[in-house]
């Protein structure tokens, strides 16, 4: 990682800290121009603000406007950075087809957007559901459109158990669609508990998928 990345990376994290929604636009802008690489700079600079934000609303430090105005920052910057992301790296046949969302009780997002995004610049074709999604949907869709995996994304404790409904759902629908599982509280042991993969972020759940569903590339 070169001196110049880093100094982009500490921009990022600061607008997102700042909850600077111009600052996040126009630093991304700047990297973009610069020729940091877009991935790096969501995991290494708005990630890693995020997560401080929200340690910081834990310990009572800040309250949910903060949260909200510090992920609006985030999802400014990425936005700017998602065209980039997507750029040349759409394969012409999709290698497979995912449905994805956050599962029913969460409202949480912005890394289940980026695990889509990836996903997509991965060459698979990607239906995403949004959020607080209920378990019928997902299968609905996925027997919609043939999908070869199901994606669930949870960010709360208290609505892991969703993804543990769902799996349930994804037995009894006599689906034969891979799961998997992701979400900051989400771990391996969980998705093995609850009969689903785990990836821990946006670009092992590309990784993930590619060897689940047996193609290279
Ligand atoms: Co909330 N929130 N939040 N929040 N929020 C957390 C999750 C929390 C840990 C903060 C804290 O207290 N430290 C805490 C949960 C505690 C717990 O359950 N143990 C919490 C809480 C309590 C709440 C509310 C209940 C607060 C309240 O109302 N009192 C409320 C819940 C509402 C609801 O969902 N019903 C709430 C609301 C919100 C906002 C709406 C304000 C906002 C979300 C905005 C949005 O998403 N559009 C928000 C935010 C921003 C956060 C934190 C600060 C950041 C989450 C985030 O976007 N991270 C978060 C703190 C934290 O996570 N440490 C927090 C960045 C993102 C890139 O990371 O989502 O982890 P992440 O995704 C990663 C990986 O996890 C993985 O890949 C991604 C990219 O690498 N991954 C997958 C994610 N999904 C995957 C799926 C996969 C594979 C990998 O396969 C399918």
């Amino acid at each position: 990682m070169s001196v110049k990345s880093e100094e982009f990376f500490i921009q990022l994290e600061n607008s997102v800290r700042n909850f600077d929604v111009d600052a996040a636009t126009e630093v991304a802008q700047r990297a973009l121009e610069a020729g940091v690489d877009p991935v790096e700079a969501i995991e290494k600079g708005l990630s890693k603000a995020l997560k401080q934000v929200g340690q910081r609303f834990e310990r009572g430090e800040l309250f949910i406007v903060h949260l909200i105005s510090a992920a609006e920052a985030m999802k400014a910057a990425i936005s700017v950075f998602e065209p980039k992301i997507l750029e040349g790296k759409m394969k012409r046949k999709a290698l497979g087809r995912i449905v994805i969302g956050t599962v029913k009780g969460d409202i949480h997002d912005i890394g289940k957007n980026l695990v889509s995004v990836m996903l997509t610049a991965g060459g698979f074709e990607v239906y995403d559901l949004g959020k607080d999604v209920p378990a019928a949907s997902f299968i609905e869709k996925a027997r919609e459109v043939g999908a070869d995996v199901i994606g669930a994304s949870a960010l709360l404790t208290t609505s892991m158990p969703a993804q543990k409904e769902l799996a349930d759902a994804i037995s009894e629908s006599g689906l034969k669609t891979e799961y998997i599982v992701g979400g900051a509280p989400v771990n391996e042991g969980w998705a093995r508990e609850i009969n689903a993969h785990y990836a821990a972020d946006a670009t092992s759940a590309v990784g993930l998928v590619k060897r689940l569903i047996g193609v290279e590339g």
